[in-house]
């Protein structure tokens, strides 16, 4: 008997505001689940703080939320204890560049297989619209009523850095090309992280889609460039303002964290536990 199609699909209310880049990201994102043909037990969507992390409450699969900026502490934590799952953390800008930040950097360098997905709409959206990590100076809001006067990060930049395996840069605006990229993060075996520029309809009114639509380019119909490249990776990373690469910006192969844990090669640890880890001993301890 064959499976009925799943869509990923589930009853809850969605919330987010008419307009809002979210509902771009979670078709694409669906999408992509589909195209991989993962089913729904084999997946873990770990969600942060924000309108971002919202999306864990949409999608049929396993989810769990923790605190503000820690969904990278999470989704690792999540992978060691199960490596066979597919794990993805979804935040928003603020929780994953300002609280959480510093995470980034050690999953990158690890290089464990995870994908991070980040909607960057450059404002804390659900606290009604301060400036974040990735605001562009001079940003106006509740807390900046003259405008920021700090620049914006450039986060891919940082990741690429640290040592990231794959680095894309998605759009909100592009939900076909979007879908095609988080395939691509999700299947890559290693750490992936996906930068996407979304609207926040209601807070910020200055990243709109149409700020976007005549300032992006797509990698893939540039023929000479290569994604391996780690030095034409850090040109095209760095480039922004009137023309804004989206696509994949590098991807490398490299041994992950989990395959060098030489207790993992025996099985999952939850496997190895058969579910069951005495606490009480360890709390002793
Ligand atoms: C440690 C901590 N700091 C602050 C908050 C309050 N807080 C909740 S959501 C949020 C803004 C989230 O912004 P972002 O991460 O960019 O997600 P978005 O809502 O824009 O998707 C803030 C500041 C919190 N819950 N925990
Ligand atoms: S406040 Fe902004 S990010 Fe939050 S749901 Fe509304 S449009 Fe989306
Ligand atoms: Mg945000």
């Amino acid at each position: 008997m064959t499976e009925p199609e799943n869509n990923f699909d589930n009853k809850n209310q969605i919330t987010w505001c008419p307009g809002c880049g979210n509902f771009s990201i979670i078709a694409a994102l669906k999408n992509a689940l589909k195209t991989l043909n993962y089913k729904p037990h084999d997946i873990v969507l770990a969600g942060d703080i924000g309108c971002s992390s919202k999306l864990t409450d949409y999608v049929e699969v396993n989810t769990f939320t923790g605190l503000h900026g820690r969904v990278i502490p999470l989704a690792q934590g999540i992978k060691l204890a199960n490596h066979k799952l597919h794990v993805i953390a979804i935040g928003g800008d603020g929780g994953l560049f300002a609280e959480g930040g510093n995470h980034i950097l050690h999953a990158a360098r690890r290089n464990i297989n995870i994908t991070v997905i980040v909607n960057d709409n450059q404002v804390y959206a659900l606290t009604k619209g301060q400036a974040s990590p990735t605001s562009e100076k001079k940003f106006i809001s509740g807390p900046t009523p003259e405008g920021t006067i700090e620049n914006p990060i450039n986060p891919l930049l940082v990741a690429l850095a640290s040592g990231a395996t794959f680095i894309a840069r998605g759009w909100a605006g592009d939900n076909t090309g979007l879908s095609e990229i988080f395939a691509q993060a999700i299947s890559h075996d290693g750490f992936s992280i996906v930068d996407v520029l979304s609207p926040c309809v209601s807070f910020n009114k200055i990243n709109t889609l149409e700020y976007y639509k005549s300032r992006v380019y797509k990698l893939v119909d540039d023929a000479t460039y290569d994604k391996s490249d780690l030095t034409q990776a850090f040109e095209k990373v760095r480039l922004w303002g009137d023309h804004i690469p989206i696509g994949v910006i590098h991807e490398a192969s490299g041994p992950t964290y989990e395959k060098q844990i030489p207790v993992l090669q025996k099985g999952t640890l939850v496997s190895q536990n058969n579910g069951l880890i005495d606490t009480e001993k360890l709390l002793d301890r």
